[in-house]
């Protein structure tokens, strides 16, 4: 068995994982992921009980039970690096012996939904509405440091890359399908289900013009209007692809579902954005810990 040297696979001087600051107890199997860690206790209260918690920088959890079932709730901050991060110090918290530090001979699945905000991109998807990521489409370029071919819609990519000319000088955009598993549990009548798109950034990446010009102004609306076999790309956040890839890479179970607090294509913004959360907070729980 390799042995993971210490400089790859970091612990805290209380054996804990370094960006984490979590040991292999303190989390549950069912996970739940939100960006922003004021939104951990959002989810949290609505826990039965809560054993653990803890923060380190962006990255805050807590664990508890949700109708009698053990639970975390973890903040990932904003963007594919971090849940490069976060995949990975969770994946190595259930399947990396962190005493012996060698890879364990069972393999233990997690089971992730992320819950998040997101921009629509169809009139259609109007603000305050959910959208489940049937797909992860990722503009980030992450997920290419891995061996990642095998997971890959290359068909729906190459569509996806001839519509709209992307530029070669920007990283290859791929594509992931989520967790049938997931989606069974998460699909109903209440949520639209689309392609998500994932940006690694908020403003130039996304199409936004501020004070600078983007690469191809063009972009946003050859995404908008792209269709292959009915499948159209609905929304835009910045972490769902990088969750997608991991995920399916180190064999775990993922799906993200969003709360639609702006519509990109007529320009409107939730007067509320903190209810459709909410609402997709509790939705998710329920469906998840049925
Ligand atoms: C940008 O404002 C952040 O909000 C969205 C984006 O994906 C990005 O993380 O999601 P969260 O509300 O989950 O953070």
């Amino acid at each position: 068995m390799n042995k993971i040297a210490a400089s790859e696979l970091i612990l805290n001087p209380d054996g804990s994982i370094y960006h984490l600051n979590l040991r292999p107890e303190n989390i549950a199997s069912n996970i739940i992921f939100v960006g922003d860690q004021n939104r951990v206790p959002k989810v949290s209260k609505h826990f039965d009980s809560i054993e653990f918690e803890t923060q380190k920088r962006e990255f805050r959890t807590i664990t508890g039970t949700y109708k009698g079932k053990r639970i975390s709730v973890i903040s990932t901050g904003i963007g594919p690096d971090n849940i490069d991060i976060v995949m990975n110090e969770l994946d190595a918290l259930v399947n990396i012996d962190l005493e012996t530090r060698t890879v364990k001979k069972e393999h233990t699945k997690l089971h992730i939904v992320r819950i998040g905000t997101s921009g629509s991109l169809q009139s259609y998807i109007p603000v305050d509405s959910f959208v489940l990521a049937k797909y992860g489409l990722g503009f980030d370029g992450m997920l290419h440091a891995y061996d990642c071919k095998s997971i890959l819609e290359t068909e729906l990519e190459d569509a996806f890359i001839e519509h709209t000319g992307y530029s070669p000088r920007k990283s290859r955009p791929y594509i992931v399908k989520n967790s049938d598993i997931l989606e069974t549990k998460l699909l109903s009548d209440k949520v639209f289900s689309g392609v998500t798109a994932t940006a690694g950034g908020f403003y130039g990446p996304q199409g936004r013009v501020l004070r600078l010009a983007i690469q191809d102004p063009k972009l946003n609306s050859k995404i908008d209007n792209f269709e292959f076999n009915g499948i159209k790309i609905t929304n835009l956040e910045m972490e769902t692809s990088a969750i997608y890839g991991l995920a399916k890479l180190l064999g775990h179970e993922a799906c993200s579902m969003n709360a639609i607090i702006a519509n990109r294509a007529n320009g409107t913004f939730s007067e509320d954005p903190y209810k459709p959360i909410e609402e997709l907070i509790i939705y998710t729980l329920n469906k998840l810990c049925l």
